[in-house]
């Protein structure tokens, strides 16, 4: 026993020692537990993604003129004329588009040439409606006063961000770029094949006409400014939209309007570089306007997306022009831009612009 006992001056300071340890382990032990019942519990709740869609379809459609007949709230006078002249046409318009969606209803829809919230929120309501689809609206207005166009994003799951963004003085200055008036990034994540698989999609709607070529290139490279670091990061990025472009797809110059800039071509290294989905789509089915023999509409991938890169992840399967839910009636009516709420109901298309999807799977 007695060489147990130790003196008591010893002991007690031990004693003391002892206690004082116990009890801080004690506050550690009840501060750890707390922190990591905290830990687990937060994640727990907001760290899973959305269950990923089976398949991914992503779709980019321009919806011309997608503004209701509520002119009160519309100041240029282009944004009143070209508004739908009735609310009997603007609900036509509306539950049109809505039932047209519902025919290939993708994950995420981009849409350009839309008013504002209200009728994106008058969209999702026929949709949910009309045809029981849950869609929900990411928008952030824009600032082309000229038109009051926008584009929005409508999708059933994965977003976590959207956003917009501003050119730097540096860049302002160095006039290298045109302003982006009408875009939006947005950002999804889905929970597949037990990890988090994101994408970084940026919606645009170039300007048009063969004559704004200049502008539509600086405006290009002022998108693959803001996209190139990410893309040279191995993220998945999607460029989506109405590009407006002239040049068709696979025919891409230096010295063309956009798409040698936006497929990071006028760098000489390839880690920057987008690739054109419409590519892949067969000769003959590529036109994406209803009366122009034009290829405006398309969606630009980066490299860990392509069937061809190797290993998991979300990776393309198939794109296509979705003309056959635009064109309604016997055929394409080269009448539209001045029959668009005038013609036979039966016989009416629906937009300028087809839509374009592409279908994606979360491969193991
Ligand atoms: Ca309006
Ligand atoms: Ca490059
Ligand atoms: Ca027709």
């Amino acid at each position: 026993m007695a060489n147990f006992r130790l003196p008591m001056a010893t002991s007690n300071r031990t004693m003391t020692i002892l206690a004082s340890n116990m009890q801080s382990f004690i506050l550690m032990t009840t501060q750890r537990f707390s922190l990591v019942a905290f830990l687990c519990f937060v994640p727990c709740l907001v760290a899973r993604a959305d269950k990923a869609p089976d398949p991914l379809t992503i779709a980019t459609w321009n919806l011309e003129w997608f503004f209701d007949d509520f002119q009160a709230n519309n100041r240029s006078d282009i944004a009143k004329e070209q508004s739908a002249p009735s609310t009997e046409e603007w609900q036509w318009k509306l539950y049109t588009v809505a039932a047209a969606i519902a025919k290939f209803q993708p994950t995420i829809l981009a849409v350009q040439e839309i008013e504002d919230r209200s009728v994106m929120t008058a969209l999702t309501k026929a949709l949910k409606d009309k045809h029981n689809l849950t869609y929900r609206v990411a928008f952030i207005e824009g600032f082309d006063s000229a038109t009051e166009q926008d584009v929005a994003i409508l999708y059933r799951s994965g977003l976590v961000e959207y956003s917009r963004r501003e050119q730097t003085q540096e860049m302002f200055a160095s006039k290298e770029f045109y302003n982006l008036s009408k875009h939006m990034f947005a950002k999804f994540e889905w929970q597949a094949n037990g990890k988090t698989e994101s994408l970084s999609a940026l919606v645009l709607h170039l300007r048009a006409t063969a004559d704004a070529a200049d502008l539509r290139r600086q405006q290009s490279k002022l998108a693959q400014a803001w996209m190139s670091a990410g893309i040279e990061a191995g993220e998945n990025r999607v460029i989506m939209g109405d590009l407006n472009v002239e040049e068709l797809a696979g025919n891409v110059t230096a010295n063309g309007d956009g798409m040698f800039e936006l497929l990071g071509r006028r760098t000489e290294k390839t880690s920057d570089d987008l690739f054109d989905l419409l590519e892949m789509a067969p000769e003959g089915k590529r036109q994406t306007h209803l009366i122009l023999e034009k290829q405006f509409d398309r969606i630009l991938v980066s490299k860990p997306m392509l069937a061809t890169t190797a290993g998991p992840g979300i990776k393309f399967k198939s794109i296509e022009v979705l003309s056959q839910y635009n064109i309604r009636g016997v055929g394409a009516d080269m009448d539209h831009w001045d029959t668009r709420y005038t013609k036979d109901r039966a016989e009416r298309d629906i937009s300028d612009h087809h839509p374009v999807m592409a279908t994606f799977e979360f491969r193991k």
